[in-house]
C-alpha cells in the first residue's frame, strides 16, 4: 500500500520571518514587568480574544497585565475576561501610567485608538504591535510582530504562544478561537487559511467547545439586533450593472433598538451575498454631519485603496472609514468612487 504525501508544507510551524519577529518581541519582555493591552475603537472578537489571550500568556511569563481599551469591552465577549484579566478601560490615559510597555494588537494605526492616542503618542517608549493589518498611516511602534497573511492577529497571539513554548490553556484557547471565528467570518472569508484551520483544530484540542462558542457569538443576539438588520435590509440599494449594493443604518437606530455599535458586525455581509455583487457598502449616520462607512468585497476587488480615498483603511476585502458631511453628501460621494473604481 502506498502512502499519500501532502504537497503542504507543516501548516503549523512558524514561518521563520514571523519566528524571528516573535523572539525580539518577546526579548523585551521581562518578568516582573507591569504590561498594558490595548486594541482598536469598537474591539471586535479579534481584538478581544488576542487581548484576553495575551494577558494569560504574559502572565505566565512573570509579567503583571492589565487591559485599558478606547471604548468599553463588548458585552459578547465578557466571558473572555475573568478573575485573571484585569479591563482597566474606564480609568482610560491613567491606565498607561507607570506601566513598562503597551502591546497594541489588530491596530495598524495609532489613530485607531482614539481617546487613547494621545496618551500613547506621549509614551517615552512606543507601543510593541501584534497585527495583521496593511500599514497605516501612523504605525504605532518598532518593534511588531505583523504579517497580513496571518487570518487574524489571534493567529500571530498563537504563534507567541508556539514560538515561545507557552501553554494554550483552555481559557486561552477559547480567546483565540473566539478571534479566528469572527475574523474569518465563521471560516468563510479569503483569509481562511489551511493553517487557520489547523490552528483552530489544536485550539479545539485544547478545550474549545465549538457549540457553545457558536451559541455564544452568533445565537445570543439580542432581539433588537433582529429589528436594526430589518431595516438595514429594507434600504438596500444595488446598481446590478456595476455590481454594487448599499444598505444604510439611520441615525438614532442604535438608540432606537436599543443595541450597541457591536451589533452591527456583519450586516454589511448581507448585500455582499447579493448575487453578482463586488463591494457592498454600509452607510452609518452618525448624526452631526458623520457617516460612517464599511466596504466588503469579493475577489478581485480592493476595498483598501477605496477606504484610504476617505481616510480610512483596512484589509483588501474589508475596510471601513468615517466622513465628514451629511448622510446625502457622503454617500453620493461614496457611490461615485465606488462606481469609479468597479
Ligand atoms: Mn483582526
Amino acid at each position: 500500500m502506498t502512502t499519500t504525501t501532502s504537497a503542504l508544507p507543516d501548516p503549523i510551524e512558524v514561518p521563520a520571518q514571523r519566528r524571528a519577529d516573535i523572539e525580539r518581541f518577546a526579548a523585551e519582555l521581562k518578568p516582573g514587568q507591569r504590561i498594558a493591552l490595548s486594541t482598536h475603537l469598537n474591539s471586535d472578537g479579534d481584538g478581544c480574544g488576542s487581548e484576553a489571550a495575551l494577558a494569560r500568556l504574559l502572565a505566565q511569563m512573570g509579567m503583571v497585565v492589565h487591559i485599558v481599551n478606547p471604548t468599553p469591552w463588548p458585552e459578547m465577549f465578557t466571558s473572555l475576561l475573568g478573575d485573571d484579566v484585569r479591563d482597566r478601560s474606564a480609568d482610560g490615559p491613567a491606565a498607561l501610567e507607570n506601566i513598562d510597555h503597551l502591546i497594541v494588537l489588530d491596530i495598524s494605526d495609532i489613530k485607531r485608538l482614539g481617546s487613547l492616542a494621545g496618551a500613547v503618542r506621549a509614551l517615552k517608549t512606543p507601543p510593541m504591535v501584534i497585527d495583521h493589518h496593511m500599514p497605516g498611516e501612523e504605525p504605532p511602534g518598532p518593534i511588531r510582530v505583523t504579517d497580513v497573511a496571518a487570518c487574524a492577529t489571534g493567529e500571530l497571539v498563537y504563534d507567541f504562544a508556539a514560538t515561545l513554548g507557552l501553554e494554550v490553556t483552555p481559557a486561552i484557547a477559547t480567546a483565540l478561537y473566539t478571534a479566528i471565528l469572527t475574523d474569518t467570518g465563521g471560516f468563510r472569508f479569503s483569509n481562511t487559511s489551511p493553517r487557520c484551520h489547523a490552528i483552530a483544530a489544536r485550539l479545539l484540542a485544547a478545550g474549545v467547545d465549538p457549540e457553545e462558542m457558536y451559541r455564544r457569538i452568533y445565537a445570543s443576539v439580542p432581539r433588537g439586533r433582529l429589528k436594526l438588520l430589518r431595516d438595514a435590509l429594507d434600504s438596500l440599494e444595488t446598481d446590478d450593472a456595476k455590481g454594487l449594493a448599499w444598505v444604510t443604518i439611520a441615525a438614532g437606530a442604535l438608540e432606537k433598538y436599543d443595541v450597541s455599535s457591536e451589533d452591527l458586525d456583519g450586516i454589511a455581509e448581507y448585500p455582499r451575498s447579493v448575487k453578482g455583487v463586488r463591494l457592498a457598502i454600509l452607510f452609518r449616520d452618525l448624526g452631526h454631519s458623520r457617516v460612517k462607512i464599511s466596504f466588503r468585497s469579493v475577489r478581485g476587488v480592493d476595498t483598501n485603496a477605496l477606504a484610504k480615498q476617505f481616510g480610512g483603511g483596512g484589509h483588501a476585502r474589508a475596510s471601513g472609514a468615517l466622513v465628514s458631511g451629511t448622510l446625502d453628501e457622503v454617500r453620493d460621494k461614496v457611490l461615485a468612487a465606488a462606481r469609479a473604481m468597479l
